[in-house]
């Protein structure tokens, strides 16, 4: 008689979720921006771990967070060299099933970051289905990767300690750089402003609209929510808009009609790299 086979296990074994507290968190990271590295030898360095478009999901569990990441962008490519070098090791860690989305204002107009940023959140979900939108500066790389790029039960600002400002918070409702939300959230505040042109105060009437509708502000501890910023030159066509501080005075009024519900914009490109989705779109700057 033969001896009976002994049955191989099936390798393609359901996975389970990952952990709440990813496992591989390393905190304080060392952060400069003076090499000389390449945006190819970044795509070399990770490409093996991503999918097109700067897809990722964790190998070995199911992520409980579906996250996009939207990067309002015009000619920094400087910066997005860096950002992706640092930040998609750290979203890795944090075992996020996660995608890069940068949102290019095309044309030379006056640049419109939330605007740009509600662009991103509509384009995002046109390609899966995300639960959580982190809202980042190009320039802004975190100094510790236990700041969780995920949402959480109130809107959440990450970038609470730059070395800008010192390390602190330049005011209390500060609400600048890298900030989460879940959908339900942002829908919640109508999304961002599409009415600020120019530099400032846009982070200050999302601040308000999240105040307006009754949420408040999560925040990392000031150790964990260090982030050091990317030197540049103010940029051409982004000018502090004087008339953006009235509006700040009126948004209770104008958060009802100023947000997603009325975004228009067209895509003009849609380019995957390995290393982001890179969404141009024609915003109907003023020049
Ligand atoms: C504030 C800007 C913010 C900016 C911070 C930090 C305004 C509105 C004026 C009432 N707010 O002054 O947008 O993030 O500085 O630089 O300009």
């Amino acid at each position: 008689t033969e001896t009976p086979q002994k049955t191989v296990a099936p390798m393609n074994k359901t996975l389970g979720p990952c952990p709440d507290m990813p496992p591989k968190l390393v905190g304080p990271l060392h952060v400069e921006f003076d090499s000389t590295r390449t945006i190819d030898e970044v795509r070399e360095d990770l490409s093996s771990r991503l999918q097109e478009g700067g897809r990722y999901k964790p190998p070995d569990c199911i992520s409980q967070h579906k996250v996009a990441i939207i990067i309002a962008f015009r000619n920094r490519h400087e910066h997005l060299k860096h950002w992706l070098y640092y930040l998609h090791p750290i979203l890795m860690r944090q075992q996020l099933d996660y995608g890069v989305y940068v949102i290019n204002q095309d044309g030379e107009g006056i640049f419109n970051r939330a605007k740009l940023m509600n662009a991103g959140y509509v384009e995002a979900l046109k390609q899966y289905n995300y639960d959580c939108f982190v809202f980042s500066d190009i320039d802004l790389v975190p100094l510790d990767d236990r700041n969780l790029y995920r949402c959480f039960d109130n809107p959440r600002h990450l970038a609470v300690a730059m070395d800008k400002f010192n390390f602190q918070l330049p005011y209390n409702q500060y609400f600048g750089g890298v900030s989460s939300m879940s959908k339900s959230q942002f829908l919640k505040i109508n999304g961002f402003p599409n009415t600020y042109w120019g530099w400032g105060g846009e982070d200050d009437d999302i601040y308000r609209r999240v105040i307006f509708r009754g949420m408040s502000v999560s925040r990392p501890d000031m150790a964990m929510g260090k982030y050091k910023m990317i030197k540049h030159v103010r940029d051409k066509h982004n000018e502090p808009n004087p008339e953006n501080p009235y509006k700040l005075s009126k948004t209770k009024w104008t958060m009802d009609k100023d947000g997603i519900n009325n975004l228009k914009y067209t895509v003009k490109e849609i380019v995957k790299d390995r290393l982001y989705t890179f969404i141009s779109v024609d915003i109907d700057a003023p020049p």
